[in-house]
Order: structure tokens, then sequence, then C-alpha cells
């Protein structure tokens, strides 16, 4: 095992690799920005080294700073979190050849998957459903357009650079594939330094279900069953649950198994999570690779009892994974919301400020990972995600009741936040029956 490693990253990622770090026996050095001096979580590392000022491109993006800390500290290994530097393939193979182990798959596996197309085309090679579309990069107008005839519009335009929802777009008509495919492409040379496109056929009213997987350095891999993150506004997640809801076991199983291919087929190491659409007849298909642990990571915690940030740093050292794929269980349900400080009355605007009171809920199956306390001032530079409240109980229905009430105990006053836009959705009949697609939200609510 490490004897000492640094957390690369900020605010409730970095407290919760703190602690698995302190449970572990592991030493930590914290890195921090100008904005986050003093913050409360610091005190739980073993050392806290200042990276640059407030601006992420200045500090937590700062390959070179954060590779300084790492040597000022003298760790053995990095974690990045999530965001930041954490699918920075460049960044995984300067820690390499830094002899600084990268808490994460290798930066070859890495930057297989950063590229979206590559991805769907070893998706396809090992029998994982991708969706209808183009083979390999659209090469020109003409070949966009005769392939969105042979698939049949809407079509969906993507950078091979993109990934999360960015550098998408929706085409309706060959007019419209036309301006759609410039655009798409100055984009994505403007956002990625890439302006290679794909075409895939549109799946419309998709389902957003993402499977789970740790690999360790031996080639044993293990799925950890699948999240459901349909609940989402404009590609932010709002709730997260496990189990599927409506999922059938046969399409669970088949959709479990088809991640722990592609993982095996392009040697990725490490968690990671694999990203599928359900089409309205339950038909799965392939979207993306994501070469990170993941913010509602705790969902699966719950209902499989297993720290994925523990597996992490274990595997990363080298240990085999201690248990196997029938050993893995999916007990009860598990739901998270993830509480912005956000403005619902302002169109989501970021409401920075000092939290004056703070009252965090608790009770049999309650978790909240959380930075921020009464007094923490939210910095407008960074995420507004200031928390993630968690419930796990026997069933999804006793899971939705649990949160409610958690949700009606929680008080956070001084800043605004997404709370109300929660109750409302866990209010929903739509939501309760589990029967929501991706649009949900700007249907229900269009303003
Ligand atoms: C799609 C799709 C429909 N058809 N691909 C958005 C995030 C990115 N990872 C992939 N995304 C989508 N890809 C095809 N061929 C619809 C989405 C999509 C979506 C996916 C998951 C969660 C929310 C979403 C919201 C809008 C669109």
């Amino acid at each position: 095992m490490f004897k000492r490693i640094l957390v690369a990253n900020r605010g409730e990622i970095a407290l919760r690799i703190l602690r698995a770090c302190r449970e572990l026996g592991v030493e930590t050095v914290a890195i921090f920005s100008e904005a986050d001096r003093g913050a409360a979580y610091l005190e739980l590392a073993d050392e806290a080294i200042c990276v640059g000022p407030a601006k992420a491109a200045d500090s937590y993006l700062k390959i070179d700073r954060v590779i300084s800390a790492a040597e000022i500290g003298n760790v053995q290994a990095i974690h990045p979190g999530y965001g930041f530097l954490a699918e920075n393939a460049h960044f995984a193979d300067v820690c390499r050849s830094c002899n600084i182990e990268f808490i994460g798959p290798s930066h070859l596996a890495m930057s297989l998957v950063g590229d979206k197309n590559a991805a769907r085309r070893l998706a396809a090679e090992s029998k994982v459903p991708t969706v209808p579309g183009s083979e390999g990069l659209v090469g020109s107008e003409a070949q966009a357009v005769s392939l969105a005839h042979e698939l049949g519009f809407p079509v969906l335009i993507k950078a091979a650079a993109g990934g999360g929802g960015r550098g998408m777009r929706v085409a309706l008509n060959d007019l419209a594939l036309k301006s759609a495919l410039q655009q798409a492409q100055a984009e994505a040379e403007a956002a990625f330094g890439n302006a290679d496109i794909y075409l895939e056929k549109y799946v419309e009213h998709p389902r957003h279900v993402e499977v789970q997987v740790l690999a360790d350095l031996d080639g044993n891999v293990v799925h950890l069953w699948e999240r459901d993150c349909t609940m989402q506004r404009r590609h932010q997640k709002l709730i997260e649950e496990s189990p599927a809801p409506h999922l059938d076991r046969k399409t669970r199983s088949a959709m479990c198994e088809a991640a722990v291919r592609l993982v095996k087929a392009v040697n990725y190491t490490n968690a990671g999570t694999v990203e599928f659409i359900v089409d309205p007849r339950g038909h799965f298909y392939f979207i993306e690779l994501n070469a990170r642990i993941q913010v509602e990571h705790p969902v699966t915690e719950m209902i499989t009892g297993i720290d994925l940030i523990k597996a992490q740093i274990r595997v990363a050292a080298g240990e085999p994974l201690p248990f196997k794929q029938e050993d893995i269980r999916q007990d009860g349900a598990a739901i998270e919301c993830r509480i912005n400080a956000e403005d619902p009355g302002k169109n989501f605007r970021p409401s920075p400020g000092v939290i004056e009171r703070m009252i965090i809920p608790g009770g049999l199956g309650v978790r909240f990972d959380s930075h921020v306390h009464a007094g923490y001032a939210v910095s407008p530079y960074y995420d507004s995600m200031i928390a993630k409240l968690i419930v796990h109980q026997p069933t999804r229905r006793e899971a939705i009741d649990c949160m409610k009430r958690a949700l009606a105990e929680l008080r956070i006053e001084g800043v605004k936040t997404t709370v109300p836009l929660h109750q409302k959705i866990l209010d929903h009949p739509a939501f309760s029956e589990g029967g929501v697609d991706t649009t949900f939200i700007e249907r229900t609510w269009p303003s």
C-alpha cells in the first residue's frame, strides 16, 4: 500500500478521498487554491500545499504546479477525483514519467476511451451494442447526407473529442444537417483542438443508465451493477439511483456483461463507468466510457457495500480485487440528490455566498457527503455542487419517502439551492412511477 498520496482536487470529493485514506492508514497531502485557503476539510490532510490563484486554470488544472506539490509533499501516488485533471491522459503520462502512481487507468487506456469514436469502434468489435451510425469519422458533407438518409432523421453529430453532451448537435433534415456539420466541426476545433466528428441515429426519449466497473492490474474485471441518471437538466445530473427502475433482469445482466467485455477489450484498469442509453423499447446502446470515479458513485457504494475510493487506491497500489463477481450484491435501493448552490428562480444561475445556517439530516440509511458548513463561503470560481444527499432503503418506494423526509430536515440558508426542485421531482408521480426520460425536466417545467 502507498505510504502517502496527494489529493489533486477540492470540495466534497477531496474530503471523500481524505476520509478513505485515513481509514486505510495512508497519509495525505491536500492541494488548495487561494480561494480554498483555510477550508475546514484541509485540516483532515496531513499536509496542505497551495497551488495557485482561485482560477482553476492557474491552480487545480496546472500540471506543473500539481506535480510540484506532489514532489514537495513526497507522495507515491495522486488521486485526481473527478473533473479537473481526472481524464487528462497527458497528466497521467506525466505522473508515470515522474514515478508517481496515477490513481486511475493507464494513460494509454485513457486516451483510447477519450476518443469517443475509437471507443465506439472498440465497443462494436466487442459485441457491445452501439447506436446505428457512421463507421468511423465522417469525412465529407456528402457522406454525412447519404448516411443520414440510410439511418433516417433525426441524426446526432458528435465530436470524437467530446463527451458528456459537449459538442453534440441534432439534425432533422438535409439542410439542417449541412449547417450543423459546419457548426459542430468549428465548435469541436475551438473546444478540443480536434474537429473530428461522427454520426449516430438520434435515439429519442432515452433513459441514461451507466454501469460501474472495477478492474485490477492482474486483468480481473467486475461490474458493480448500474445507476440510472436519467433525471438531468442540460446535461447536469440532478438525481441518480440504483437499481435502475423498469430494467428487466435480462437487460440488466446483458448491459453489465457488455460493460465488462468492453473494459477487458481496452485493457482498462481502476474504476470506470460505461454509459448507455436505453430506448423506450428497452434496447440499450453504448455511448461512452468515463475514465474516472463519478460524482454519483455513492449510490453504488450503498447497494453493494463496497467503498469505491478505497478500491481505487488498492488496485492502483497493485492489490488484486478482493471479491469475485458473484460476491457483489445489489441490496435494496439507493438514491442521490446533488445539491447545488444555484437559484432555481433565476434559471439556475450560481448562487455563491456565505452559508448562514445549516442543519444536516440524519437517521437510518441517510448519508450526507459535503465539505460545507455554517459560515462556509461558497466560491463563485468552481462548480456549484455543495453537497450530495444519499439514502439507502430496502425498496425504491421507501428510498423516495426517506429522501423526502431527509430533504425536509435539511436547512441551508444564505445561498439559494436546488433543494426545492428535488422536492418537486420526488413529489411528481412520473418519478415515483420510474418512467421518465432525459427530457422530463424541460418538458415538465419549461421555465
Ligand atoms: C445520444 C442521445 C440520443 N441518441 N446519442 C448526452 C450525453 C452524452 N454522454 C451522450 N448523450 C446523448 N447521446 C444518441 N445517438 C441522447 C443523449 C442525451 C442524453 C444522454 C444521457 C443523459 C442525458 C441526455 C440528455 C440529452 C441527450
